[in-house]
């Protein structure tokens, strides 16, 4: 991926009444645009805007000075997966290889689902929750603020924003509201099913904490 602000993969009011118009125009038009901005003047300053996105946010992950590009960096990866988990007439069920990698690491889709949820409604504050590939498994786990899988090696499937800019102007404080539509009426699985199948990023040694179906 390179660090360029594209277009949605759908319009702006394509996934309403679930998403509206105004918190896109908010959150791809100006939330994300901005990540994109800030990094690439602080990537450029360092010789780096022309290396793809995923290079920069690794090679700032390695640098305590580079923690505004990576913050940066990594919103705008983080954002640019994020749309495209996302689709008008989504939610539903996966079937094929990642249905039976869901059953097996969560027990079922149902279980995944209230898992995942549970993660989503107890990051503190500003952050994402991630549906990512754990060996020959899966796990859920949560990232702080900007923080991405791809800094620790990590291929996610599935993401959802939760920073109050994702949901605020149409369900205000009701985090719990805008989670259950987006897994009900706006999950991509389609997209999920892609990414199982692409290449493995490389796996770095020290990764975060992962939460999977024991708990946590
Ligand atoms: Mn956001």
């Amino acid at each position: 991926m390179q660090l360029t602000h594209a277009s949605l993969p759908y319009a702006y009011d394509a996934l309403e009444p679930h998403m509206s118009r105004a918190t896109l125009e908010a959150h791809h038009g100006r939330h994300h645009r901005a990540y994109v901005d800030k990094a690439k003047v602080l990537a450029k300053e360092i010789r780096m805007d022309d290396m793809p996105l995923e290079q920069i946010i690794q090679q700032a992950a390695k640098n305590a000075h580079q923690r505004d590009l990576l913050n940066n960096a990594a919103q705008a990866w983080n954002h640019a997966f994020f749309w495209r988990c996302l689709r008008p007439d989504g939610g539903g069920r996966p079937d094929g290889d990642l249905a039976k990698r869901i059953d097996a690491t969560f027990g079922s889709h149902d279980e995944f689902v209230d898992v995942f949820t549970r993660t989503a409604l107890g990051v503190f504050g500003s952050g994402w929750t991630w549906l990512v590939i754990d060996g020959p498994g899966l796990a859920v786990m949560h990232t702080p603020n900007g923080e991405t899988p791809i800094m620790h090696g990590l291929s996610p499937l599935l993401t959802i924003d939760v920073w109050e800019h994702a949901y605020y102007l149409d369900y205000q404080n009701r985090r719990p509201d805008y989670v259950a539509a987006v897994m009900g009426h706006l999950i991509n699985w389609d997209f999920a099913a892609q990414n199982l199948a692409r290449p493995r990023l490389a796996a770095s040694a020290a990764g975060p904490q992962i939460w999977n179906s024991a708990g946590g």
